[in-house]
């Protein structure tokens, strides 16, 4: 039966389930299976705990915890502020101190001074919230820009609906839907389409824990998500790629597919990736479609409610001939609601007359099909579909007693799409264990993710007549976040 609902989490009707209209899977992770009732029960007993704080952190493990201490929040309507799990010592402080969480729900991690609200798997309520305003803020998820400690972006419990109800209509994805994927649960990827999606359309989900090949091949669905990391391990495991010819779809995103990861794909699975295109400021903007042209190396069309264009440096537009590059700008219902405490940078980033700057490049051609050419900032790193700011690591190496000076780069990897390099000009006196240190000391400050893969120990950075390093030199003419 389905139950016509205005909730954000439609299926999660108490109607339905006070009906006995279970769905017995509805989430699986961690091991552990939470049927519709489970999810909502438990959940419900959560939001009862919760509901006069107005902001909380999540510490974002693929655990049934966190499942319930998000959905507990939706109901709630107190806003979320995931938090990566791996979380260094400055990039926890920021988080915590930029979004003005009250307290933690669920695990805490160690050291942190910060109440915590317990979250019981067992406990059970029954109890209906009204729904929450649509343009109450759902989630505060802290994304990296070019410089500078990550910004909260804000998103609304109406952006999030749009969001998700243009995907479902783009994929035709249903409540017969079974999605699988093991993404991490503090970005857009993983958490609002991977976790929220299920729970909008009804179609339940399996999280695998880590996004490996074993894994996929391992879960039955009908939908998979991956970034191109991912799809490119599943293409080196023949039989695990074999597993997914069962599946209805197969969907790439966060960073460019590249064009041999898509063929391979296709010979191994005998689908051809959707591939889609979005931002943690936008959601998802772009996609091909299951009934449509799949076209290696390039986005599609936007989704239902967006609008895109190009514009030149100059603001100019740029014409889409499928050739001429430009900035790409977007508008539509699914766009945030700016920065959290950041009003010159979220004013910045739209134009006068109401358009979002992507930061992307992109071609688009007669057909409105979208090419990602690259970024508009060598800055901006892609690494496994993590978008990694090189001023934050600059900083966070520049906090280290032995380093005088120090340019990070991107550069093209074939597993990761970028690797982090460190070029360091050291002070006297360095230890050979340097490289090493540095690493490790960017994983104690910021996350495991942003650590250098390497550290070049260089005795000066290429530097043009005002001084700024000129990180094209180090990367050796190589465009970064482009498709190889
Ligand atoms: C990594 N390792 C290192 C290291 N870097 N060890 C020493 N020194 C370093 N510098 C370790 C790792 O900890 C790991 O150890 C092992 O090496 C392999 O690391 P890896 O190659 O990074 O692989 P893995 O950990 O498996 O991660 C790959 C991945 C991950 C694809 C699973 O990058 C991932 O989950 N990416 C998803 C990012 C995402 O969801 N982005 C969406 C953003 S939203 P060990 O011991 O753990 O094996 C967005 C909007 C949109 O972009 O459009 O969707
Ligand atoms: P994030 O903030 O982590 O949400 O990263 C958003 C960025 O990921 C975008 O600005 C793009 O640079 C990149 N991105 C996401 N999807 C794609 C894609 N399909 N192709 C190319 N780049 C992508």
């Amino acid at each position: 039966m389905s139950y016509r609902s205005p909730l954000l989490l439609s299926s999660l009707h108490p109607a339905a389930v006070a009906a006995g209209d279970d769905i017995p899977d509805a989430v699986t992770i961690d091991g552990v299976t939470l049927s519709r009732s489970d999810l909502l029960g438990a959940a419900t007993s959560v939001a009862e705990r919760v509901a006069r704080a107005q902001r909380v952190a999540v510490l974002a493990e693929p655990t049934v915890t966190t499942v319930l201490a998000v959905v507990g929040c939706l109901l709630a309507g107190v806003t979320v502020v995931p938090v990566p799990p791996d979380a260094g010592n400055a990039e926890l402080t920021h988080i915590l101190s930029d979004s003005g969480a009250q307290a933690w729900l669920g695990k805490a991690p160690e050291g942190s001074d910060l109440p915590v609200v317990p979250v019981r798997k067992h406990a059970r309520s029954w109890h209906v919230y009204g729904e929450p305003e649509p343009d109450a803020t759902a989630f505060i998820l802290y994304t990296s820009g070019t410089t500078g400690a990550p910004k909260g972006v804000m998103l609304s419990r109406r952006a999030i609906a749009a969001g998700l109800d243009a995907l479902a209509q783009a994929w035709a994805w249903k409540a017969t839907d079974v999605l699988v994927h093991g993404l991490p649960l503090f970005h857009v990827h993983g958490l609002i389409l991977g976790l929220l999606g299920p729970l909008r359309v009804g179609s339940p989900l399996v999280h695998t824990g880590k996004p490996t090949p074993q894994a996929y091949a391992a879960a039955p669905g009908t939908m998979y998500f991956g970034v191109p990391t991912v799809w490119s391990r599943i293409t080196e495991d023949p039989d695990a790629a074999q597993e997914l010819a069962k599946a209805r779809v197969l969907i790439s995103g966060s960073a460019p597919l590249p064009v041999p990861v898509f063929e391979r794909l296709r010979e191994l699975t005998g689908h051809a990736p959707l591939e889609r295109y979005g931002m943690s400021e936008t959601m998802i903007t772009l996609s091909t479609r299951p009934d449509g042209e799949r076209r290696p190396g390039w986005v599609g069309t936007p989704v239902h409610g967006v609008e895109t264009r190009l514009r030149d440096e100059a603001g100019e537009p740029v014409p889409h001939d499928g050739e001429s590059v430009g900035g790409l700008q977007v508008r539509g219902p699914m766009l945030f609601d700016g920065y959290l405490n950041r009003p010159e940078v979220s004013a910045e980033s739209w134009t006068e007359d109401g358009w979002f700057k992507t930061g992307d490049v992109a071609v688009i051609d007669a057909d409105g099909f979208h090419r990602i050419v690259g970024r508009e900032s060598v800055d901006l790193i892609k690494s496994g579909g993590y978008r990694i700011g090189a001023g934050e690591i600059e900083t966070a190496l520049l906090g280290h007693p032995a380093v005088a000076e120090v340019a990070v780069v991107g550069a093209p990897d074939a597993d990761l799409g970028q690797r982090i390099i460190a070029y360091v000009v050291t002070r006297d006196g360095a230890p050979d264990t340097l490289a090493q240190q540095l690493i490790d000391h960017v994983a104690e400050e910021l996350s495991v993710h942003k650590r250098p893969r390497e550290v070049r120990l260089v005795d000066s950075l290429p530097r043009n007549a005002m001084g700024k390093v000129q990180k094209k030199l180090l990367l050796g003419g190589a465009q970064p976040n482009a498709r190889q």
